[in-house]
């Protein structure tokens, strides 16, 4: 942990304070410590299973929960133990772009062997999750994720907030992860990577226990590398939706919760009185995800964050800064030639000779991709065109922004998100005051069609 004293020190060596990090000025204030190392272990999905080998951060499935209070300040000492580079990018932390975890855009990679220490303050409370930001479609289809919760100020520790990190794993028989599949084109080109075991906080079919009485929030995140889960409660009990992304929102009540890859959603029950499951619909089939035990006839009040606004209101279009992005490719789309490292050439050479398959504004997508320059503190419009036959989950790094989501029943809603799912055809506009400064990412959270080349960086300064 870098001290006040070590600062001082260096500046005396003749380091002008203007050029350390601001974030190290912070260290002193570090509130949460935590030391994570990611290495190949071993874990039982349930009791009895044969142990399956996985990539893991400190052994486990998922990662440690990371759970902190917004104004804190979060150090994270990361070691490299995989034989491959890796790093940890912070889902949904409105972040320093230094510590946001992108290899080749914002850090170098974490050599095997290396560290890399993460040191952010936490702006928002909210629901966010961390994972491996390095051929993301392996390494976290392996196993490198984990949730991070930051809580409001003043919270206290609520026995009925319960975390629900599903994740569908691609299993053999032998109950290992599938290797032979991993980089399939037919995944990168189509639907992506989807798995055939179903998980909840890294188990099958877990018991989690909730109070006996007073309300419960659950917080879904799916870690999920490409497939739309879609999860509903025994006897159909109705779902009040009070954050998506984090972010609180206005309150409406739901009977499903779709979720895309990397989204998250957060349901309060008043009561949990009579909550005994949930339920993975996605398929046309029920599957049971998780059954809930009471324990404890703790009573507890709702947690302040549940009346929270959202983080900003809806910035006014009117003038914004609007930037245009086509996206089209994959199979069975209408993208016939792209521009591929400053030279165009048919989409089929490309696919068979890159192994890249999607695009931007006719050019393939890659952290050298620059969607847009725009001044710090501009609002910012989106006009995202999904040109393809698939479903794809749009990230974007740095910053939430207001979309007017189609994804829930009841119609469109006007929500705060950093994940938009958009279906074939759809235009969505995302708009956002860009008030943070550095090289962004939007990518397809669909980690096989990333990897393809749906993304690009949106530079603000
Ligand atoms: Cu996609």
């Amino acid at each position: 942990m870098i001290s006040r004293r070590t600062v001082l020190t260096a500046t005396t060596a003749g380091l002008a304070l203007s050029q350390f990090p601001k974030v190290l000025f912070a260290s002193q204030d570090v509130a949460k410590s935590y030391r994570i190392g990611a290495a190949e272990g071993e874990h039982s999905f349930y009791e009895g299973a044969k142990p399956s080998k996985l990539w893991l951060y400190n052994g486990s499935a998922p990662g440690p929960a990371i759970f902190a209070t917004k104004g804190e300040i979060l150090e994270v000492i990361f070691v490299n133990h995989l034989d491959e580079p890796t790093t940890i990018h912070w889902h949904g932390i409105r972040n320093i772009n230094a510590m946001d975890g992108v290899p080749g855009l914002t850090q170098d990679a974490v050599e095997p062997g290396d560290s890399f220490t993460y040191r952010f303050p936490l702006r928002d409370a909210g629901t966010f999750w961390y994972h491996a930001h390095n051929k993301a479609w392996e390494q976290v289809s392996r196993g490198l994720y984990g949730p991070l919760i930051v809580k409001e100020e003043g919270s206290q520790s609520e026995k009925g907030d319960i975390v629900l990190l599903v994740d569908d794993w691609l299993l053999d028989e032998e109950e290992q992860i599938h290797t032979a599949s991993l980089g399939s084109l037919h995944d990168w080109s189509h639907g992506g990577r989807h798995g055939n075991f179903l998980t909840v906080n890294g188990r099958s079919q877990p018991k989690i226990e909730i109070p006996a009485e007073g309300p419960v929030r659950l917080r879904f995140i799916s870690a999920a590398n490409a497939r739309i889960m879609r999860f509903s409660l025994n006897d159909g009990l109705l779902m009040r939706v009070v954050a998506v992304d984090g972010a609180p929102c206005e309150p409406f009540d739901i009977d499903e919760v779709a979720l895309a890859p990397a989204q998250r959603v957060d349901i309060l029950l008043e009561s949990g009185a009579t909550l005994q499951s949930v339920w993975e619909i996605s398929t046309g089939e029920r599957v049971m995800a998780a059954s809930f035990e009471r324990r404890n006839a703790l009573s507890s009040g709702l947690p302040p964050s549940l009346r929270a606004m959202p983080w900003y209101e809806k910035p006014n279009p009117a003038g914004a800064r609007q930037v245009d992005i086509h996206m089209q490719g994959g199979a069975m789309g209408n993208l016939m030639s792209a521009e591929f490292d400053g030279t165009t050439r048919t989409l089929q050479d490309i696919a068979r000779n890159e192994k890249k398959l999607w695009a931007f504004n006719g050019k393939i997508g890659s952290y050298a991709l620059d969607i847009a320059d725009v001044k710090l503190g501009d609002v910012v419009q989106l006009n995202v065109w999904n040109d393809t036959r698939w479903r794809h989950a749009m990230h974007l790094h740095g910053q939430h922004f207001w979309v007017s989501s189609q994804e829930f029943e009841g119609g469109a809603r006007d929500l705060l998100r950093d994940t938009y799912l958009m279906q074939p055809g759809e235009r969505a506009e995302f708009l956002f005051v860009a008030d943070n400064p550095g090289d962004w990412l939007f990518h397809c959270h669909m980690l096989e069609h990333h990897a393809a080349g749906m993304g690009g960086v949106i530079s603000i300064s």
